[in-house]
């Protein structure tokens, strides 16, 4: 299973030492990685930035109501541990308003824009997950559907993670999901992740088997890596998993979640105005992001 990494450990060091056999017969120092599932509990107080701290150019900076919500949203993720339920959100009627109309718009698209695996599991999500535009559906349940389908599981997230921990996660099939939704001024585009994004950008592919594993060996490949490693599978995992196309019967489809989420970018992703770059691992790794949001 993908629970448990079974490697030495040596805990409450920044540093853990792994000892190597016959060849190496020395103490190689490595930057800490979690070992097991639950030890991914860490990571809850070292986010980059809280839930309610919005920049100035957020569409949420100045509405107070939506500052309470973001931050409400940011505790149920500071407190959550591995193996609780995660727990069940009232979504707002403006809340619900918005996904609705994100939903509406993306769904008409998908048939034309999106990857065939995508297309797959999509009327899944619809049929036993509520995917629909009058309701949010809940992180517990994808999380349990996810489970069932491949060994994935969601986890909420109080604000950024540093790459480093937010592969970590991938590592043992465990996605850092956020729970709030956008601020309702600007349903169509937004540049950090929230709910939607998550539950109709990322959630459909992690849902096929080899997706699953693919976003596993990312994580794998982090444990333990050295910064300029990271900061290349981060890179990697941007160009793919966040805005990856690829061709399918001579055509081009989406199937970045942050393509797949966003109904203004997945109009203008498959016209000819976009730069399109073959991914090339050793090369797309160094290739500069423009903007980054996790
Ligand atoms: N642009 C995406 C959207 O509007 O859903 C979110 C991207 C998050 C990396
Ligand atoms: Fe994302």
């Amino acid at each position: 299973g993908s629970d448990v990494l079974i490697l030495s450990r040596d805990k409450n060091q920044k540093h853990a030492s792994t000892s190597h056999g016959s060849a190496f017969d020395g103490v190689f120092s490595a930057p800490w990685f979690p070992r097991r599932i639950d030890e991914l509990d860490q990571f809850a107080n070292q986010i980059l930035s809280y839930g309610a701290e919005l920049d100035s150019d957020h569409p949420g900076f100045t509405d107070d109501v939506y500052r309470k919500r973001r931050k409400y949203f940011a505790d149920i993720a500071f407190n959550y541990k591995h193996g609780e339920d995660i727990p069940i959100v009232d979504y707002t009627e403006d809340e619900i308003k918005t996904w609705g109309t994100i939903f509406t718009n993306l769904v008409d698209l998908y048939p034309t824009h999106a990857c065939r695996e995508f297309n797959r599991v999509f009327p899944l999500l619809q049929e036993h997950c509520s995917y629909k535009p009058d309701t949010i559906p809940q992180l517990r349940d994808i999380s349990n559907f996810l489970h069932k389908t491949t060994g994935f599981r969601l986890r909420p997230v109080a604000g950024l993670l540093s790459s480093r921990d937010f592969l970590a996660g991938l590592a043992f099939r465990v996605f850092h999901a956020t729970q709030y939704i956008r601020h309702s001024s600007k349903p169509l585009y937004t540049p950090e992740p929230d709910v939607c994004h998550e539950l109709i950008g990322h959630v459909p592919l992690f849902a096929d088997p080899a997706f699953a594993q693919f976003s596993q060996e990312i994580g794998l490949a982090s444990l333990g890596a050295p910064d300029e490693w990271i900061e290349k599978l981060a890179t990697c995992y941007w160009f793919t998993v966040e805005f990856g196309i690829c061709r399918q019967a001579g055509k081009l489809k989406a199937y970045g979640a942050g393509l797949l989420s966003s109904f203004g970018e997945l109009q203008y992703c498959l016209t000819d105005k976009p730069q399109f770059k073959t991914f090339e691992p050793s090369v797309t790794a160094s290739q500069v992001v423009p903007r980054r949001v996790s």
